[in-house]
């Protein structure tokens, strides 16, 4: 089959952990062809976020445009730094072909606590770019801080994910792994109602960039025909392999 060509709309983080340089390396490790569009140019490395400044929506909007024109067969969307930016992805997906996957990582705070969507962006985020989604994919404190709900157990997650769904996602998968226990569970909810739950022993440690590395391999699989839930494991089982090798890197220095 030809490698899909997949769009990324993200944040540049220098450090390589998170942002568009992780999504490349998941994309093209997923066999996919990576196109990239800056959506913010964060300054950050694993323990400190210094700062980070949103693109202009104009020159957001034409690297968008620019690496569209030869085709794509899948879009990552992942911070967007600020309402502008949200407004100008939002209007893109209205004009693009509606077989698409957009795969949605509702990137809010960073790992270190650093505000990457403030309200404005939220509001936008759930108002103009939800409804054009294919999946979202929350981890637990995205889902929390989006529904206004507490996330505690797996049954609080199923809630979550139903209210998600209620903005006009047409599927949401709810990423387990911030809640404690020897099995990670993520809950995936569809358009016609159904709720899957998926169980993965969980792997200990962590891996800067789990988010876009879950989401950029989804939107690869997807494009490659996968099914959701199927997409979802191979998802799941790659992030399970890097936080492997980041541990064996820390090991071995
Ligand atoms: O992992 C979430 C994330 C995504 N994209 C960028 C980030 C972060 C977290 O810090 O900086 C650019």
């Amino acid at each position: 089959m030809v490698r899909p060509k997949v769009l990324v709309v993200a944040g540049f983080d220098g450090s390589g952990g998170a942002g568009v340089l992780r999504d490349v390396a998941a994309i093209t490790k997923a066999d996919g062809v990576p196109r990239v569009a800056v959506s913010a140019i964060t300054a950050q490395d694993e323990e400190l976020f210094e700062t980070f400044r949103p693109v202009e929506p104009d020159l957001l909007e034409v690297q968008i445009e620019v690496a569209a024109r030869r085709g794509l067969d899948a879009i990552k969307i992942g911070m967007l730094g600020n309402s502008a930016n949200v407004e100008v992805m939002a209007r893109f997906l209205s004009s693009a072909p509606c077989h698409l996957p957009v795969v949605a990582d509702p990137v809010l705070v960073s790992t270190t606590g650093t505000v990457l969507a403030d309200d404005s962006t939220r509001e936008a985020m759930k108002n103009q770019l939800f409804p054009m989604v294919t999946v979202l994919t929350p981890n637990v404190p995205e889902a929390e801080a989006l529904t206004g709900m507490e996330v505690r157990c797996v049954e609080d997650m199923i809630e979550a994910a139903q209210r998600l769904m209620g903005l006009g996602v047409a599927a949401v998968v709810v990423k387990g792994g911030h809640l404690p226990g020897p099995v990670v569970h993520d809950v995936v909810a569809t358009e016609n109602g159904q709720i899957h739950i998926l169980e993965n022993e969980r792997v200990f440690g962590r891996v800067h960039g789990s988010g876009c590395i879950f989401s950029s391999t989804l939107a690869v699989r997807l494009a490659s025909g996968c099914g959701l839930i199927e997409a979802v494991r191979l998802a799941s089982s790659e992030v399970a392999e890097e936080i492997r090798i980041s541990q064996s890197c820390a090991i071995t220095g």
